[in-house]
């Protein structure tokens, strides 16, 4: 067990004594016959491995038995693996992973990836004469406890680059996660091209926190981001956020503004109505005048088309400028819109307060106003700040990050049940847990790189592994193994006291 060191921890590990399978100048990669998707899960594992290790790793399709020392693919295996579970047995002279659906191969490969040392992380062969490429023998089978498990970035308050935000995806591939949502609206930036309305990109992108000079990813940025995370298996969710946290949208448009007084800013603005604070709560859109409506349908068309997943998310948090009644009408007028453009609307748990569609999904983030939505039989995504938020400092010293829901030390990252975090809210009523990464304080992805490590991958854990099967002691053991693997690849991350790293 103690070589099988892997997070999230699989479902079932089943350790053997036999000698280790290793990857040597011989080693071909053998994918199903017709290709398919497993073919691109085939290729990303080759164009990991042949960096480090320099070996040619051809990728080849056949059916039929197996060239000795091969890495095998198939797909099958028992349907109750369900969309991301898989099989995977080492043993010393092959590896055969399989999996109902070619997501669960993707996920597989990351175990096997995490088998292997981290050496096969480094670009050039770093390592190639230290180690050798073994992966320890022996019978993983496993699947995800909840469905969605995912890392949110809010590219509003700091801009990050498409470069950037691939690096983020790569994280949470490398922890099976399976949803990359992205917080692309706020008051200090719009970060999104609509054609429809230029001037959100236009003059709405053009600065950020602090003053600098913003930026907006346009409809091509866009969809090679959503190409990047679907080579992945990861999911897409765009999130424009409404009716507050809008000051970005009503300085290019101004007649769609109902907002309270803008808080005082102590930087100069490259355009009027712009705001470089970090005070939340002011701005509104009109919840009465056509004019908005007319927006969002505008915005959420455009929106839709260029999203291939299924989710749209409507933000829907801190508006203090509405009454509850105000509120609750822009709620379900948006939501019907967003249905109309064929998604399923998703917003923070503010929006229980309107009546949500049966398929609406309600994102828990501080307080029981969640339960507004379970009570309409409504599933939650769970990011409670005091665990979820990676903006959240670890300790007083931390210099990044903020600490308005308390310090999240990793202990506190991990050592929580979706199922047990409510009274009211059961496992059936989680549909998974995310990660948000607010910007206010962090304008470098090496900072992101910090708050996210080792954060991230505890509430992967969270999320990917049944309950009674993870504990502290075991995540604090394992994850001291993953160190290195960043190193390699060239990571930032916060050596939590926790961990004997
Ligand atoms: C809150 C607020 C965000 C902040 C974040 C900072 C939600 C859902 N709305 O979370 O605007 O950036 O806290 O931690």
């Amino acid at each position: 067990m103690a070589q099988h060191r892997v997070v999230p921890q699989p479902d079932v590990v089943e350790p053997s004594d036999a000698p280790p399978f290793t990857i040597t100048a011989q080693t071909a990669i053998v994918l199903p016959a017709d290709g398919g998707e497993a073919a691109r899960v085939g290729e990303w594992l080759a164009a990991l491995l042949r960096p480090s290790t320099a070996f040619p790793l051809p990728v080849t399709p056949g059916d039929g038995p197996a060239p000795a020392g091969a890495i095998v693919l198939r797909l099958g295996g028992p349907a109750s693996l369900g969309d991301e579970g898989y099989e995977l047995r080492v043993a010393a002279d092959s590896v055969l992973l399989r999996a109902p659906r070619a997501a669960g191969l993707f996920r597989g490969l990351q175990t096997l990836r995490q088998l292997l040392p981290p050496g096969v992380e480094a670009e050039q062969g770093a390592m190639r004469m230290a180690a050798a490429w073994t992966a320890p023998a022996g019978r993983v089978v496993d699947r995800p406890r909840f469905a969605w498990r995912g890392g949110m970035l809010d590219v509003s308050r700091h801009f990050f680059t498409v470069k950037e935000v691939k690096q983020y995806v790569d994280l949470l591939a490398l922890y099976k996660m399976n949803t990359m949502h992205l917080h692309l609206s706020d008051d200090q930036g719009w970060r999104i091209q609509i054609d429809s309305r230029p001037r959100l990109a236009q003059v709405g992108g053009r600065t950020q926190v602090g003053g600098g000079e913003g930026g907006y990813y346009t409809k091509q940025d866009y969809a090679e981001i959503v190409r990047y995370a679907a080579e992945r298996f990861i999911t897409v969710v765009p999130e424009i956020d409404m009716p507050g946290h809008t000051n970005a949208a009503i300085a290019a448009y101004p007649e769609i503004g109902c907002s309270r007084p803008m808080p005082a800013q102590t930087v100069p603005v490259p355009e009027p109505g712009l705001y470089t604070g970090i005070q939340v709560g002011w701005s509104t859109l009109c919840h009465d005048k056509e004019a908005t409506y007319r927006f969002v349908d505008d915005v959420v068309r455009e929106l839709a088309a260029m999203t291939p997943g299924p989710y749209l998310h409507i933000g829907g948090d801190e508006v203090a400028a509405l009454t509850r009644d105000q509120y609750a009408t822009f709620v379900e007028r948006v939501q019907d819109i967003v249905v109309r453009h064929g998604k399923i609307p998703i917003g923070w748990e503010e929006i229980g307060k309107g009546k949500l569609r049966p398929q609406t999904i309600a994102q828990q983030w501080q307080s029981d106003t969640a339960m507004l939505a379970v009570r309409q039989g409504n599933k939650l995504v769970l990011s409670p700040a005091s665990k979820a938020y990676v903006d959240m400092k670890y300790t007083p010293a931390t210099e990044l990050g903020l600490r308005w829901a308390g310090f999240v030390e990793l202990r506190t990252a991990y050592d929580w049940d979706p199922a047990a975090l409510f009274p009211g809210v059961t496992e059936q009523s989680v549909l998974g847990v995310e990660a948000p990464l607010w910007t206010e304080s962090v304008s470098t992805i090496s900072g992101a790189q910090y708050l996210l490590l080792p954060r991230l991958p505890a509430l992967a854990e969270v999320g990917w592994t049944a309950q009674g099967k993870r504990d502290w002691e075991g995540f604090r053991a394992r994850i001291a193994g993953q160190a290195t693997r960043w190193r390699m690849l060239g990571l930032n991350y916060y050596p939590s006291p926790q961990v004997a790293w």
